[in-house]
């Protein structure tokens, strides 16, 4: 490894530490709590921390999943000290993530053969998708690829205001039409003109602010429709943002989504200022669906592409 990727290595991994700080302190001083005064690992242990886990928003299914097989453990080895825990703990964390991120490094890789590589983003209002494509615009562009940015959230004139900012910021060019037009044109526009530019990479913005899940498949669906007039086979990636930060909301989001529309990839925002870090491991477990980005902050550079294996040392950590 050179100098210059150590210390570039080092310096993401500090933002990694730094962003789950909050998540990590709250999680072993309640496991500590867990197993204050227990050597062996027994059922109070077990149940203190299946109440540890639930409420560091990994989700009662998920939950359920790992007290089991530690059950599984403790029953084949008849004697766990809790000392052992920790490792146990993390070794089954680790499993479970790699049941749905099978890479190490699960970054959305842009094939030469796609051209362009259609993202639509999609979440709710406020979740971060905005800031996250341009985010993304930036680490493509990095990586010396053409991008063009589609302000397809049309409910708001902010909202395509702040495209604009972001367009800006990491100079890529964005196609977008006034406050209220039709959604489906803003995406045909951005597609014909990432044609015509031959760019490498298209991203899609869309609106959250969607009743009922009825509205959001027939909007997402007619977007997808528009796109394939232009581009056969898009979007190539569906990008589900979700705010870390809201836990148990972040999970009923990631639901209401994959029913209305094929969801291919998830970036958790906001993981920065928030102890519910461990909704990663329950919605990776849940849905099956790869994390591919964390959020640990506003800026430019605080978008993480998600590995499993500095995820886990991160969280258990101390
Ligand atoms: N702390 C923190 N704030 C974030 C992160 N991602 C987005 N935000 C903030 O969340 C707010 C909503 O983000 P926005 O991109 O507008 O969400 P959208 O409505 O889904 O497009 C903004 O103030 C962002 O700066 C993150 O990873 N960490
Ligand atoms: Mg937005």
């Amino acid at each position: 490894m050179s100098l210059f990727k150590k210390i570039f290595s080092s310096q993401k991994k500090e933002t990694l530490d730094k962003g789950l700080e909050k998540t990590k302190t709250s999680f072993f001083s309640k496991l500590g709590k867990a197993v204050a005064g227990k050597s062996k690992v027994d059922d109070d242990v077990l149940d203190n921390l299946e109440e540890v886990l639930v409420s560091s928003d990994v989700g009662v299914d998920t939950t359920l999943k790992i007290i089991e097989r530690i059950e599984a453990r403790v029953a084949r080895d008849k004697y766990v000290g809790t000392d052992e825990l920790n490792t146990i703990l993390r070794a089954e964390i680790a499993g479970l993530l790699s049941e749905t991120n099978d890479k190490d490094v699960s970054e959305i890789q842009i094939p030469k053969d796609k051209k362009p590589y259609v993202i639509m983003v999609v979440g709710v209002n406020g979740v971060g998708k905005t800031t996250t494509i341009g985010k993304l615009a930036h680490r493509f562009k990095s990586q010396g690829l053409k991008v063009v940015l589609g302000a397809a959230d049309t409910f708001r004139a902010a909202a395509i205001d702040q495209l604009q900012v972001w367009a800006d910021r990491v100079d890529v060019p964005i196609v977008k039409q006034q406050m209220g037009s039709d959604p489906a044109s803003v995406a045909f526009d951005t597609l014909s003109s990432a044609v015509t530019q031959d760019a490498d990479v298209v991203i899609i913005d869309t609106a959250g602010r969607l009743h009922n899940k009825v509205n959001l498949m027939n909007e997402l669906t007619k977007v997808k429709r528009v796109m394939q007039k232009v581009v056969e086979d898009t979007p190539h990636e569906v990008l589900l943002v979700l705010d870390g930060s809201t836990g148990q909301n972040a999970f009923e989001q990631a639901k209401q989504f994959t029913k209305a529309t094929e969801v291919t990839a998830l970036a958790i925002t906001k993981l920065d200022g928030t102890a519910k870090g461990g909704v990663v491991i329950g919605i990776s477990d849940q849905f099956k669906i790869p994390v591919k980005y964390i959020g640990v902050g506003e800026g430019i550079e605080d978008l993480q592409v998600f590995n499993k294996h500095e995820f886990v040392d991160s969280f258990f950590k101390i």
